[in-house]
């Protein structure tokens, strides 16, 4: 097993929100997801970032030392390094030096299993390193294999700039057939005129378990980080009778890679196309007001932050302190508190969905005149047909739809709603 001195860093000129011991309890978690042991662990406080080494000269010696003491294989840090950086460091340490960056992009690599989930990954990959390609050759071919050097599916990653060019226009094309692939789906979606619920939240809240329990289907879920990225969509009947989607999505964590967030922006803009989202918050996480804010920074930088949503504070079984349940149920009101492991009020969730779309979906009686009859179809198509009746002044249909949807076919105002 590959082996790992990690470095935490806290540099004080610059405005970090997460606490010192959330970042290393963090850093730790994300190496053994990605399968690599723990050699030791340093943490270090600077005033400012030094250009060569992101820390001082005497920390990096003393890292050096460490690494080789332990004998371990990689220096992983908590703070991104630029190319300099890197390389600065690994000449002095003699041991591969990766970034948080490169770890997650690691972590992800291994993850990817569908054709779109290993292109977006691999982009992200080639993207992050082609700024930091030396000369023509790659640092890569210096490192040996290992965390960081390895591509989707442990494929061997090219190496030549101008060939890294190549590739990336190749899957940016890849991506875009992807891309028309998924409006079409989309679009069938939206004639079947289902609502779309998307479960979003930090990785490892619970959302493969909760769509698990909802619907009975088996998306893997592990402790580890990242396990979904392959988001599944499976259809949940409510309680009155409503049929909705309800899809699950990639984890979201702080300050996720640029690169990342990018090359995810196609299966993320799913979100986009939701009714309602459900915020999955692990409530046994003592940081989860920590994983509320990346979330929501997240989405914001998506552009959804408008979206109607519903949270649901869950792990409740893993919580002894009752006190700081409470507590936790003041700060998020209005949340449904659940276990997806254990199934616990499955059913408060089921009817706040419920409750949600039954004041969306609205009982119609509406006229449509002789010269729209093309609506007559569309609405065929895309609501639930009651009663129809064709009278002297057009058509008169009972029909039952999303008002929101209602809205949209009738922007022109040509049907009258009776009542
Ligand atoms: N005790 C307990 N464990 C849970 C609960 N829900 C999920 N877990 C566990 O938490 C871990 C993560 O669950 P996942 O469903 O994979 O989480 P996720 O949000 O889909 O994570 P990513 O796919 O990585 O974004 C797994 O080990 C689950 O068994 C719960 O309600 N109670
Ligand atoms: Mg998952």
């Amino acid at each position: 097993m590959e082996r790992a001195v990690l470095v935490s860093i806290e540099i004080k000129s610059e405005r970090r929100r997460w606490r010192m011991e959330d970042v290393s309890s963090e850093l730790e978690e994300l190496v053994s997801s990605a399968g690599v042991g723990i050699a030791g662990h340093l943490v270090c406080v600077c005033e400012k970032p030094s250009a060569a080494y992101l820390v001082g000269r005497g920390k990096v010696e003393e890292i050096a030392l460490l690494s080789a003491d332990e004998n371990a294989d990689t220096v992983i840090f908590s703070h991104d390094l630029s190319g300099t950086q890197q390389r600065n460091l690994e000449g002095v340490i003699g041991r591969k030096t990766i970034d948080r960056t490169q770890l997650i992009l690691d972590i992800f690599s291994k993850r990817a299993k569908s054709p779109e989930g290993k292109t977006q990954v691999e982009l992200a990959l080639l993207e992050y390193l082609l700024p930091r390609l030396t000369g023509k050759g790659i640092m890569l071919s210096r490192l040996g294999g290992g965390i960081g050097t390895r591509g989707p599916g442990e494929t061997k990653l090219e190496v030549d700039r101008r060939q890294v060019r190549k590739r990336i226009g190749k899957l940016k094309s890849d991506l875009e057939s992807f891309r028309s692939h998924r409006r079409t789906i989309n679009k069938r979606r939206k004639n079947s005129c289902l609502p779309l619920v998307a479960l979003i939240g930090y990785t490892s809240a619970g959302k493969s378990t909760l769509l698990n329990r909802l619907t009975g289907s088996s998306q893997p879920v592990s402790e580890k980080l990242f396990t979904t990225l392959d988001p599944l969509s499976k259809a949940l009947r409510l309680e009155n009778g409503q049929d909705v989607i309800i899809s699950d999505t990639v984890g979201f964590l702080h300050e996720l890679p640029h690169h990342l967030i990018e090359a995810f922006k196609a299966t993320l803009e799913e979100v986009k196309e939701a009714d309602l989202l459900i915020y999955v918050l692990d409530i046994s996480d003592q940081r989860v007001h920590e994983h509320e804010e990346s979330v929501r920074e997240v989405l914001d930088e998506l552009g959804l932050s408008d979206k109607p949503f519903l949270t649901a504070l869950n792990k409740v079984d893993l919580v002894c302190d009752r006190s700081w349940l409470e507590l936790q149920k003041n700060e998020f009101a209005e949340a449904v508190v659940l276990s997806a492991k254990t199934g616990e009020n499955m059913e408060g969730l089921i009817r706040r969905m419920g409750e949600y779309f039954s004041g969306m979906i609205a009982d119609l009686k509406v006229l449509v005149p002789h010269s729209s009859m093309k609506l007559v179809d569309m609405l065929y198509r895309q609501a639930r047909i009651d009663k129809i009746d064709y009278l002297e002044e057009g058509v008169s249909i009972s029909l039952r739809m999303p008002r929101s949807l209602f809205e949209q076919l009738n922007r022109h105002g040509e049907m009258r709603i009776i009542c």
